[in-house]
């Protein structure tokens, strides 16, 4: 009987003898084309040495031979053209330069492919209309399948992050990166998709909950800009969990950066965090808003943006209706009682309270202005839904103490002063609301184990006046850029000298300089702002007349005519900041007085809130951070919240964060995906060539193709080497010794070219490895059917 599906378990030459192991081993490796292999197997030595018969049925073998066609042939990489020659990877472009590069993605987006690869990096031209490309079909189509046995896709970078780890029983991470509106997000959304799907989630409900809490998070993290209607105003770190086996188990997330300042103030156009608008309509809905404090005739003012006409619209939107009906089903999935969900609403519904609360100044016999509140009503709303009392909140607002010289003295805030109090608290708890939603997450649904990360960060941006928010926004992404800088071209170029490679050197554009300009110590523009955040008497003047005299570069200016403006030439462009609110910004004080009074919550969620700082402390090192004079890349991170005026700044939490973040992207093996936007008015089948032209330039898409065709992106030791791929030369049972002669036959076994032996490693193209790993698991494959077949026709 022949099997039909022969038990992929059944591959362990321990449990054969030698003699058969020899035999198969001499069989297999004969040649990676089929047909040989079958016959010489069955008709030369198999059926006289071991079966001792002569003959074997003509239909069995037959089927032997459709089989293993079935289990697909291997050879070199194909490249595919379609009928109008249209490229899939650019490595392969017989020109390349700016102009090919961007009439091959033009033509290809004017057919809806808009997934390129560029080697083993992957492009994606935001489509910016629902494409037929995600269906259960393609989900299939790229499970397990050769790179260029389909067109380029999201789903193959998540099969090839999937394939690798659980070849290599390694981390991985996928890094995906452009500007603002490009498709990070989206891009995001269906990797996990694919991942859960490869991850062969064994229940249904673990695939559901990974895809809500994503959701979740956006709908608290993402907000509508004048770029994007759903922009993520935090960085996303996705680690989806899986067993040795490759078994998805759960996720985990990290955030990064949250904009808080959305919460209290929105620029032309903008909207708070989606949240918001979803509660309120929702509450109003279940004729709740009442309860919540909150009324359907007056739009709280944090959600009031004069330049967009939402006012009553929002609780008669059936959008922001069904998004309410998700969060409270997510909430459910994730395990939230009910109990929590009113102690969330009651949270967000204060913050939206507190910010209706107004002040009025009132003269003092000192001449000091003092405010006092205008609406006590409103005051009282906040105060119950917080569960404090409402004279205390009302005296944290409008006063604060001073100790001078042992004496606690209480003086009065002006108007001013106490919206800032105000605001200060509103940020503060939903940033903090926001962190301790994510940790819940966290301890629900996180296991440990081999894990794949997805970086989705806030994109490049450039409004017409930028703030403190979009630079740190732009370092960011900074980072990540110098991230893939070291990735594709410096770490490869080291290479080359130290193992004595010959290879041609490929310019890019470094942008080292830029890092150091921003997070060098004690020189650089963080340390500069954190320096004189420190002085009371500083303001927003001061800080960038100290930028001016002290930041020594290039990529920095003073525009002329703009008060309190200065210049960055980051590697995606010439930004022009506004320092206004920087001071204020970075030191994002919440005073004593107002941690010390919500720490008397009955709320015990809002308890939780203050008491305990959500945030990470520990030290972290890691290769790719700039860490100014000492180098020793190095950082210690102090706890965010203390009642003290030593608080922790924006800028050196950030700093920390950033840090955080790369020493988790750096112990994964990583894969990029580089998201283009092919406009600026989010129109479908609009490829704007200068808009996408610069976008090739700043991510450095044409000196990437040049590596990719000259360079060697994967360079193994020759132990590993020898140890993942012996079996397509040698013996399954004996792995023989690491040496660069049995590397060498190994791969001229495989009838590759383009390979290099340098000292210590084995250099090859990116699209080497995936032939050598398509070829194990090929040979594998065989073996398992061999001896299937032999257990039939023996037993
Ligand atoms: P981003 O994440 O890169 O921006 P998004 O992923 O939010 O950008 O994409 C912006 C919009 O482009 C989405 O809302 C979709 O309308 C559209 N879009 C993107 N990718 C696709 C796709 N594959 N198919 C269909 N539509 C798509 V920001 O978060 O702003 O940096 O901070
Ligand atoms: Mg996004």
């Amino acid at each position: 009987k022949i099997p039909r599906n022969p038990p992929p378990t059944l591959y362990q030459p321990e449990l054969w003898s030698d003699h058969f192991n020899d035999f198969i081993c001499k069989c297999l490796i004969k040649d990676f084309e089929l047909r040989p292999n079958v016959l010489d197997l069955l008709q030369h030595v198999f059926i006289r040495q071991i079966l001792g018969r002569e003959r074997i049925l003509q239909k069995q073998l037959m089927e032997l031979i459709d089989l293993n066609q079935q289990i697909g042939t291997t050879g070199k990489t194909r490249y595919r053209h379609d009928a109008d020659d249209l490229l899939e990877d650019l490595v392969t472009l017989e020109v390349l330069d700016e102009n090919s590069v961007t009439e091959q993605l033009q033509r290809r987006y004017a057919k809806d492919q808009i997934y390129t690869y560029v080697g083993d990096i992957l492009i994606a031209v935001n489509p910016f209309h629902k494409m037929e490309l995600y269906s259960p079909q393609y989900t299939k189509m790229y499970i397990g399948a050769k790179r260029t046995a389909n067109p380029p896709h999201i789903f193959a970078v998540a099969d090839i992050a999937y394939q690798s780890m659980v070849s290599y029983n390694a981390d991985q991470c996928i890094v995906i990166s452009g500007e603002s509106g490009a498709g990070k997000t989206e891009s995001a959304h269906l990797l996990v998709e694919q991942l859960t799907v490869l991850g062969k989630a064994n229940n249904r409900s673990l695939q559901e909950k990974i895809l809500l809490v994503n959701n979740l998070v956006e709908a608290f993290g993402n907000a509508c800009t004048a770029i994007n209607d759903n922009s993520s105003r935090f960085g996303k770190y996705l680690e989806m969990k899986f067993t040795c086996g490759g078994t998805v188990v759960g996720a985990q997330i990290s955030e990064y950066l949250l904009e808080k300042s959305r919460v209290v103030h929105q620029a032309t156009g903008e909207k708070n965090f989606h949240i918001f608008y979803y509660i309120y309509a929702g509450l109003a809905e279940r004729k709740k808003l009442a309860h919540y404090k909150l009324s359907d005739s007056k739009t709280p003012k944090y959600l009031f943006n004069e330049h967009i006409k939402l006012g009553p619209d929002i609780v008669n939107n059936t959008f922001y209706k069904e998004q309410f009906d998700s969060v409270e089903q997510c909430f459910k999935v994730i395990g939230f009682t009910l109990e929590v969900h009113i102690l969330v609403y009651s949270t967000l519904a204060a913050i939206l309270n507190s910010g209706d609360i107004e002040f009025a100044s009132v003269a003092s016999e000192h001449q000091t202005d003092k405010s006092n509140i205008s609406n006590i009503a409103v005051l009282e709303n906040a105060a119950s839904l917080l569960c404090i009392r409402p004279d205390e909140l009302q005296e944290a607002l409008t006063s604060h103490c001073v100790v001078a010289r042992g004496e606690t003295i209480v003086r009065p805030n002006t108007v001013e002063k106490a919206t800032e109090v105000r605001d200060a608290m509103g940020k503060a708890l939903y940033g903090r609301l926001f962190s301790w939603i994510v940790n819940r997450i966290n301890t629900l649904v996180c296991v440990c184990g081999l894990n794949i990360g997805i970086l989705d960060i806030f994109g490049f941006e450039n409004f017409k006046r930028n703030s403190f928010e979009q630079l740190c926004i732009n370092i960011a992404n900074e980072q990540i850029q110098f991230y893939f800088n070291q990735h594709i071209f410096a770490w490869e170029q080291d290479e080359y000298l130290n193992e004595d490679v010959d290879a041609r050197v490929i310019e890019y554009e470094d942008n080292r300089p830029l890092l150091d300009l921003f997070l060098q110590k004690p020189m650089g523009m963080l340390s500069l702002l954190d320096e004189e955040s420190r002085f009371p008497q500083a303001t927003d003047q001061t800080l960038v007349e100290k930028f001016e005299d002290n930041l020594k570069s290039k990529n920095f200016w003073r525009p002329k005519r703009v008060d309190l403006g200065f210049g960055i030439h980051h590697y995606a462009g010439k930004v022009i900041y506004n320092a206004a609110g920087f001071l204020s910004k970075n030191r994002d004080t919440l005073p004593a007085d107002i941690v010390l009074l919500l720490r008397s919550s009955e709320n015990q969620l809002i308890r939780k809130l203050v008491t305990h700082p959500l945030t990470k402390t520990g030290k972290h090192t890691c290769v790719l951070c700039v860490q100014g004079d000492t180098g020793t890349g190095e950082t210690t991170h102090h706890p965010r919240e203390s009642t003290n005026m030593r608080t922790q700044t924006v800028a050196s939490y950030f700093r920390y964060s950033l840090m955080d973040l790369l020493s988790k992207m750096v112990a994964g093996q990583p894969h990029f995906v580089r998201c283009i936007k092919p406009n600026n008015d989010r129109q479908a089948s609009k490829f704007d060539r200068e808009k996408v032209l610069v976008q090739l330039r700043y991510t450095g898409v044409l000196e990437t193709a040049k590596i990719r065709r000259q360079g060697y992106s994967h360079r193994i030791l020759y132990a590993n080497f020898v140890n993942r791929y012996y079996i397509l030369a040698f013996h399954a049972h004996k792995e023989p010794d690491a040496s660069p002669e049995t590397c060498a036959a190994i791969l001229e076994k495989t009838k590759l070219e383009n390979w290099v032996l340098g000292k210590t490693k084995v250099f090859l193209k990116y699209h080497h490895v995936e032939t050598l790993n398509l070829m194990v698991r090929q040979t594998i494959d065989r073996i398992v059917l061999v001896q299937a077949y032999v257990r039939g026709w023996l037993g």
